[in-house]
């Protein structure tokens, strides 16, 4: 074919034995890599399906092709280079680039490249994995399942705590209590779980005996003459309202991220997850924490349970797990379910790449660097701090900006019609929206859900790096204003 596109590097079965250097690309496929923007932007809008997107329009626009990447930038197939504030989806903690996590997967591939655990075998870089898993989770956490996403992580705690009360010979406790405006993955059970109501709508059908509550979003949804500490506490009691409801011995678990991540980082004020603890121990209802994006460091703390000072019963993990350098999701459990799950029998629940090798040696590697390097010290004393405080600095009184959340490298920016009284844009989204592209024009990656503009960039980022994003997202919602009058 005249593109290429077929013609990649392929051994045939004959030549395997021969076969034992790494492939190098053929000159085709080197050429693959370098086709223009127009070329790949026919190709992919000829055969590839992005997730959420309105293909239709996706492929009239066409999208920007990133090509590569180093540290905390980005750069596009023009040649554009842009500094990632969301550190790819909320997941490359280690930036960019690091050749200690390709290392670990080349020589991973080359030693064990796939075995499972399923029939009384293990390897030696899931056991690697799971001790030091171990000793960075926070004590009764001594255990872990393995998966390949947060989606399926969530879909384990569903079978988890299924079992753990069967275990305990409590066969009515079905109902897991999640919340609205969560996210918790794009998996049937995921999806369920989750809060979207966009995303129920199209799906086939739900996962039983899940139930949702309101989340504890002040700016959007408190009563104008409630404090930030009362309205949190009453969205927490809801918990309580909701079990009374359906009968405590009827109810398994409640899930949430700690803060919202993909909801538009919301953060519960201090009164929020104590209240919620107290309701699950009193009714014996297992706490799981959505540790999907606020693990590995992203609040400054090992995991974001531990800065809103809560202790759940299980944590899903993925994301910054391996850095997003390759797929893995997992599942701690502490020592109480552990136990019931250990000692009662056979767990029929598995995937072909539970605690892949090569995954599991890349997340070894990338949780080294976490902790030998003192990248989650850093964000909580240094970079955290500082990025916090140059947010406040620049938007604390900007006309269309509300409110300000979040804590170490994470946070989202209420856009408002009128911030004082916490009016917000009747067109919300295309607010967001507008503000998102000024943001990718000016060769900043922001993301919007709604009218929240959130940044979680690479945990690595400097104080340089943190006041070009600060800049440049000050030029991009200065413009969203100037755009609606208001500036
Ligand atoms: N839990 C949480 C809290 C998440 O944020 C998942 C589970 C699911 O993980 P997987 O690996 O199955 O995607 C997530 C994922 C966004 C965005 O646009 C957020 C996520 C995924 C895709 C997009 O903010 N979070």
């Amino acid at each position: 074919m005249s593109d290429g596109t077929k013609e990649i590097a392929y051994v045939k079965p004959e030549q395997w034995a021969q076969s034992a250097q790494p492939v190098q690309p053929t000159a085709s496929a080197q050429a693959a890599d370098q086709r223009s923007t127009a070329a790949y932007r026919t190709l992919d809008a000829a055969h590839h399906i992005h997730p959420f997107s309105d293909m239709g329009s996706l492929n009239r626009s066409g999208s920007r092709v990133i090509v590569k990447a180093h540290g905390v930038y980005l750069w596009d197939s023009d040649g554009n280079k842009m500094i990632d504030g969301m550190a790819g989806l909320w997941c490359v903690n280690v930036g960019y680039g690091r050749k200690e996590l390709a290392d670990a997967a080349y020589k991973q591939m080359q030693e064990l490249p796939y075995y499972n655990t399923f029939f009384k075998t293990t390897h030696p870089p899931v056991i690697e994995l799971s001790a030091v898993l171990a000793e960075l989770a926070p004590a009764p956490f001594n255990h872990f399942f393995y998966c390949n996403s947060g989606s399926e992580g969530n879909d384990t705690v569903l079978r988890i705590v299924h079992q753990y009360w069967a275990t305990q010979g409590k066969h009515s406790k079905k109902v897991v209590i999640s919340r609205w405006n969560s996210y918790h993955g794009s998996t049937i059970a995921g999806g369920t779980l989750g809060g979207m109501g966009y995303m129920h709508e199209q799906m086939p059908s739900k996962v039983e005996n899940i139930v949702h509550i309101d989340q504890p979003y002040f700016f959007g949804e408190a009563q104008s003459s409630q404090t930030p500490e009362e309205f949190a506490l009453a969205r927490a009691r809801q918990l309580e309202a909701k079990i009374l409801e359906i009968g405590a011995d009827n109810v398994a678990a409640f899930i949430g991220e700690p803060f919202q991540g993909a909801g538009g980082v919301i953060f519960p004020a201090s009164t929020y997850w104590p209240e919620i603890q107290r309701i699950c121990r009193k009714y014996d209802i297992l706490l799981v924490a959505d540790e999907v994006i606020g693990g590995f460091g992203r609040t400054g703390e090992w995991f974001a349970h531990q800065y809103f000072g809560f202790e759940p019963d299980i944590i899903t993990l993925a994301k910054g797990l391996t850095s997003g350098y390759v797929p893995m999701g997992a599942v701690g459990l502490h020592d109480r379910v552990a136990t019931a799950i250990i000692e009662n029998g056979e767990f029929n629940h598995g995937l072909t790449y539970s605690g892949h090798p090569v995954a599991a040696a890349v997340a070894v590697a990338n949780l080294k660097l976490l902790r030998d390097e003192k990248i989650v010290e850093r964000v909580k004393t240094d970079t955290g701090p500082y990025f916090q405080k140059k947010l406040r600095d620049t938007f604390a009184s900007h006309p269309i900006v509300g409110e300000i959340a979040g804590a170490g490298l994470v946070a989202g920016l209420q856009l408002a019609e009128h911030p004082a009284s916490r009016k917000r844009f009747a067109n919300g989204g295309e607010v967001g929206t507008l503000c998102r592209d000024f943001c990718f024009n000016g060769n900043l990656i922001m993301r919007a859900t709604g009218d929240r503009m959130l940044l979680s960039p690479p945990l690595v980022i400097s104080r340089q790096e943190i006041d070009e994003i600060v800049s440049k997202a000050k030029k991009a919602i200065d413009a969203t204003a100037q755009q609606l009058g208001m500036l």
